[in-house]
């Protein structure tokens, strides 16, 4: 039964940042089912409709508790009637039928296939797809098929950087990248951001961000750090990109933008610790690591902004926007009504200009 006193669902805020989302789910049968929903319209090329079921997802993950009902939804926002009916169907049946289709579906499937690899997007994925592709041995033997560097690494080091990243290999890695910035300017720190800052387990890659204490530090200590890595011989690949930042910038209206900031994709060897892989006789495995190097005085919007999950990095940029008259991206906040950018030291800052409670990166999880 429903105690009346109870604060009411309705409560939580349709802006993911203004909720508290942790790693702990308790709707993960409603919320993957809806993400394989998203998923497939992403794939599709449907990023506005996918949006719908990402953000019925994502309050699901802000609840104390499981869903009993469907009733439950009721005053729960982002949620309309497609999510609520394949949460219905999930409630009758145990799984929701479009879901099992799509899983099923030859074009999701290989298009998930081959936008797995490193440097393959959706737009690639279709491509090959169209041309009657289905598996990596049909690509890699087609000779229309033209890969990029990127794609040819990711190709290449498929096996290893398409194996989750573990906590532990994340804190190894840390050591290493830390001792290669210090090495080139005693004063940088290193900060561990991205899925691994709000608590995950695992992750696709780990993303560091480097604080340099001096101006005009960015490019060069990225690019020494990337020449020390290669005499390590720990550099499998590397795509480093200059800064184009700009402190006059207004914040970029486009969610998907890279930021301006300099920054590398790197594929490098990680010592195994016990178990050493006997068949590929070799001590080591490629992980996939992402630095970024913001100007000092940028420093708390690149780390908010890296930190994530994607949808929560989304709504403050909309919540900024739609509450606020306010422009936020990875660089900066800009006040509409008074044409200023808004100053900001750490994250707490950044919040509080925007009038919201803070929120702990493993809050973040939305
Ligand atoms: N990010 C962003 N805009 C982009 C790309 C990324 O705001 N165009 C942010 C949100 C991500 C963070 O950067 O959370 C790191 O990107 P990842 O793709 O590495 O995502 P996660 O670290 O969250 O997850 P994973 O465990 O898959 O690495
Ligand atoms: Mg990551």
């Amino acid at each position: 039964r429903t105690n009346p006193s109870a604060k009411p669902e309705s409560a939580l805020s349709p802006y993911a940042c203004q909720r508290r989302t942790t790693m702990d789910n308790h709707n993960k049968i409603f919320t993957d089912a809806l993400e394989v929903l998203a998923e497939n319209l992403e794939l599709g090329g449907n990023q506005g409709p996918s949006l719908a079921f990402r953000r019925a997802a994502s309050v699901l993950k802000s609840l104390p508790a499981a869903l009993r009902h469907l009733q439950e939804t009721q005053h729960l926002p982002c949620l309309g009637e497609h999510s609520r009916a394949i949460i219905e169907e999930i409630f009758e049946y145990g799984s929701s039928s479009r879901v099992e289709e799509i899983l099923n579906d030859e074009r999701y499937r290989t298009m998930k296939l081959f936008s797995s690899v490193f440097g393959v997007g959706p737009k690639t994925s279709e491509s090959w797809f169209c041309r009657g592709l289905r598996s990596f041995e049909q690509v890699l033997s087609e000779p229309s098929v033209r890969l990029n560097r990127m794609q040819t690494a990711g190709f290449l080091f498929y096996e290893d950087i398409s194996k989750p990243v573990s906590r532990t290999e994340a804190s190894a890695l840390k050591i290493i990248v830390e001792e290669a910035v210090i090495s080139v300017n005693p004063s940088a720190t290193v900060s561990i951001t991205g899925g691994f800052r709000r608590g995950k387990e695992f992750g696709h890659d780990v993303d560091f961000i480097i604080k340099t204490p001096e101006a005009g530090q960015e490019d060069v200590i990225l690019t020494a750090v990337i020449e020390r890595f290669k005499s390590q011989n720990i550099l499998l690949y590397s795509d480093f990109q200059e800064s184009t930042f700009d402190l006059r910038q207004l914040p970029t209206h486009c969610f998907e933008a890279m930021d301006h900031y300099s920054k590398c994709f790197l594929i490098i060897k990680l010592k195994r610790e016990q178990e050493t892989d006997a068949r590929a006789g070799r001590d080591w495995r490629a992980v996939r690591v992402d630095l970024v190097a913001p100007p000092l005085e940028r420093f708390a919007y690149a780390l908010l902004g890296w930190t994530g999950s994607t949808l929560f990095e989304r709504d403050l940029r909309r919540f900024a926007r739609l509450e606020r008259g306010k422009l936020l991206d990875n660089h900066t906040l800009y006040d509409k009504a008074t044409n200023t950018f808004l100053p900001a030291n750490t994250e707490e800052d950044i919040f509080a200009h925007l009038g919201l409670e803070y929120i702990e990166p493993w809050q973040r999880n939305a």
